[in-house]
């Protein structure tokens, strides 16, 4: 029941369209914090840990007490440093299936981590609110129709095959920006219900996902909402050698650093910590 209500609450047209979700969102006027479900057995720094349906239904609720504006919801490791396993569409909607509709009646709104349109339109059907693809629109050919046709909100985020230290990541992530909009416009999705995410660790050396979040206002001419997810990933090792479960004071630090810098969300495993760190540096902002 409480399944239904969510999902007319968040994305049934008619009531609240999927592009109203994001509106909503960022009338929140501070900084979103998007928090991490992975249910997979090989994600970089939690696989196997929500595989059990309830594990992740339980993991989703504490994150929603905890202050998750977004929960993002994924079922295939995009492994941003390699080793991904690929799997097929009907393993990523076995993983999501028995879970997915109760983590949407928590009322948070959800954003589906997927590379797959076809598993994107499915979790949309069933009160999805938002598209989290981490090959923004440029990965499956039939995204951006998806997107639109659902009217929901899509993180683009920028990804390549492989990393190129001699790159100018800078202008790299801008071209690719570039490309996705105008495939989202081809589609008819509307600038509003786009979200711009660097991509930290992604095709990336760990200088360069430095430098993504050092320049984040590069990205800031596109007028759109920037994400930046840099929870635990292995340019923190570069700086400060640690496994991924000891990232934290790292994580916090670069999520902090990308808000100054203009980010609106940050997606992160550790909520609570990200919320208190976020809520201090704005009160000490304020008492300027
Ligand atoms: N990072 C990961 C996955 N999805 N989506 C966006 N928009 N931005 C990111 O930086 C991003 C993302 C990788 O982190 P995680 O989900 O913890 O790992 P894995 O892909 O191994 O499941």
């Amino acid at each position: 029941m409480a399944t239904t209500l969510t999902h007319r609450a968040f994305s049934t047209p008619g009531s609240e369209s999927g592009g109203n979700v994001l509106e909503r969102l960022l009338a929140k006027a501070r900084p979103l914090v998007m928090g991490v479900l992975n249910v997979t057995p090989d994600s970089f720094s939690d696989g196997g840990r929500y595989l059990d349906p309830q594990a992740a239904i339980a993991h989703a609720r504490r994150l929603a007490a905890e202050g998750a504006d977004i929960l993002d919801v994924g079922a295939e490791s995009t492994r941003p440093y390699g080793g991904a396993v690929r799997i097929s569409l009907e393993e990523e909607r076995a993983r999501l299936a028995p879970l997915l509709s109760d983590v949407i009646a928590l009322g948070v709104p959800v954003s589906i981590d997927t590379l797959k349109a076809a598993v994107a339109a499915w979790a949309l059907a069933l009160g999805a609110a938002i598209v989290n693809d981490v090959w923004g629109l440029q990965g499956d050919a039939d995204m951006a129709r998806v997107v639109a046709d659902h009217q929901a909100p899509v993180v683009v985020m920028h990804n390549r095959m492989s990393v190129d230290p001699a790159i100018d990541i800078v202008a790299e992530v801008t071209d690719f920006f570039r490309r996705s909009l105008d495939i989202a416009a081809r589609a008819g999705i509307p600038r509003q219900r786009i979200v711009l995410d660097p991509g930290i660790g992604f095709g990336k050396t760990p200088e360069q996902s430095l430098i993504c979040i050092a320049r984040l206002d590069a990205w800031r001419d596109f007028g759109l909402p920037l994400l930046v997810g840099a929870s635990r990933k292995r340019f923190i090792n570069s700086i400060a050698p640690s496994e991924p479960m000891e990232r934290l004071g790292g994580s916090l630090a670069a999520h902090l650093l990308a808000v100054e810098n203009g980010a609106t969300i940050v997606r992160v495993h550790d909520v609570a910590a990200t919320a208190q760190a976020l809520a201090v540096a704005s009160a000490i902002r304020r008492a300027r």
